[in-house]
């Protein structure tokens, strides 16, 4: 049926039915822990519109690292390597690539048949509550079935015809204190330097990550919050330790969490408070020129359209991990430690 491809690209709106919300494609395990090992098993309850599958690919999120597919009998098995997102420390490894996506080939399954695809991989440590988005796609004779629509802000992902599959990561600094374990810092939490007044802005605990060796790329993290009446803007920077400072927003591209510099930089409206951490926006040191070790905080000189520039401490946290000042952002209340103002060093 030469007519199948078209029906696809008109999407939905043909083949939607209430019934077919049963028949997606959907992950047997959909929530886990940052941090943790993950199996993947993307259930797959049919063919595409009456055609047997013969190659069923999976697009791997960022943050899900190291990945490793089961093989299936009867079917030829591709990885696709690609560049991450970030570097991570993968015990002790630095690892900037790997498998980003999985493709079985050369099968059969039938239209009435239901069948499990398994990818097997690391959840990086990340925010609470993140979303990680696997596009499926099956392809049949005539045409293929793509499982990667993303519901968009304020939208319920019941009403998207061809969902991606989602997994929901929660993040075990929600377990309490000291569940990573190992590395120490948790029960030992970096005093909160003093906010940095310049201008109309308060900027609050000032963090970044130990990168692992090699690593060409680190990020900074910060509150900022604009006491004025007029908008500033965060516009980039300088740093002794990289070649280049951009300000990154984290956006959805082709299903994956990509990130890239905000285009006029990053605006704090009158009033409203920023806040710069992992999975959203950052300050992205490009092209480090040393590593950055955890007990060794580094300065870099941030430049605001309104406020000029400010010279700030970054404080390590672990390789991969949260803030070393404890919480998800390390702008909690209270208890600023003393001795460890950001503009005195
Ligand atoms: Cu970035």
């Amino acid at each position: 049926m030469s007519t199948s491809l078209m029906r696809l690209a008109v999407a939905g709106a043909i083949l939607a039915t209430p019934g077919a919300a049963a028949a997606h494609a959907t992950l047997e395990e959909a929530n886990a822990k940052a941090g943790s090992m993950y199996k993947a098993v993307m259930r797959v309850p049919h063919g595409c519109d009456g055609q047997a599958t013969h190659t069923l690919s999976i697009q791997l999120p960022n943050g899900f690292i190291a990945a490793k597919p089961m093989p299936k009998a009867g079917w030829d098995l591709k990885v696709k390597q690609g560049p991450y997102d970030q570097t991570y420390d993968y015990f002790g490894t630095a690892m900037s690539e790997g498998p980003v996506e999985v493709v079985w080939s050369g099968g059969q399954l039938e239209d009435f048949h239901y069948d499990e695809f398994v990818v097997r991989g690391r959840i990086v440590d990340m925010p609470d509550g993140t979303a990680l988005a696997f596009p499926t796609t099956q392809i049949c004779a005539d045409g293929e079935v793509s499982w990667s629509e993303l519901a968009a802000p304020g939208q319920d992902p019941h009403d998207l015809d061809r969902p991606a599959p989602i997994l929901m990561v929660s993040s075990s600094a929600h377990e309490g204190h000291g569940g990573h374990g190992g590395h120490g810092s948790s029960d030992t939490s970096a005093a909160i330097p003093e906010p940095v007044i310049v201008g109309d802005l308060k900027i609050e605990a000032s963090w970044t990550r130990a990168t692992p060796p090699g690593a060409r790329v680190g990020a900074g993290y910060l509150v900022i919050t604009n006491t004025g009446d007029e908008p500033d803007v965060l516009v980039g920077g300088s740093a002794p330790f990289a070649s280049l400072i951009e300000i990154h927003e984290m956006s959805m591209i082709d299903g994956t969490m990509r990130m890239r510099p905000i285009d006029g930089g990053l605006v704090i409206a009158p009033g409203a408070t920023e806040k710069l951490q992992p999975g959203g926006n950052h300050v992205m040191f490009m092209g480090l020129t040393e590593g950055i070790e955890e007990g060794s905080p580094v300065i870099a000189t941030l430049e605001f359209e309104r406020a000029g520039t400010v010279e700030l401490m970054f404080t390590p946290g672990p390789m991969g991990g949260g803030s070393p000042f404890g919480g998800d952002d390390g702008a909690h209340g209270g208890g600023h430690g003393h001795g460890n103002h950001s503009h005195s060093n």
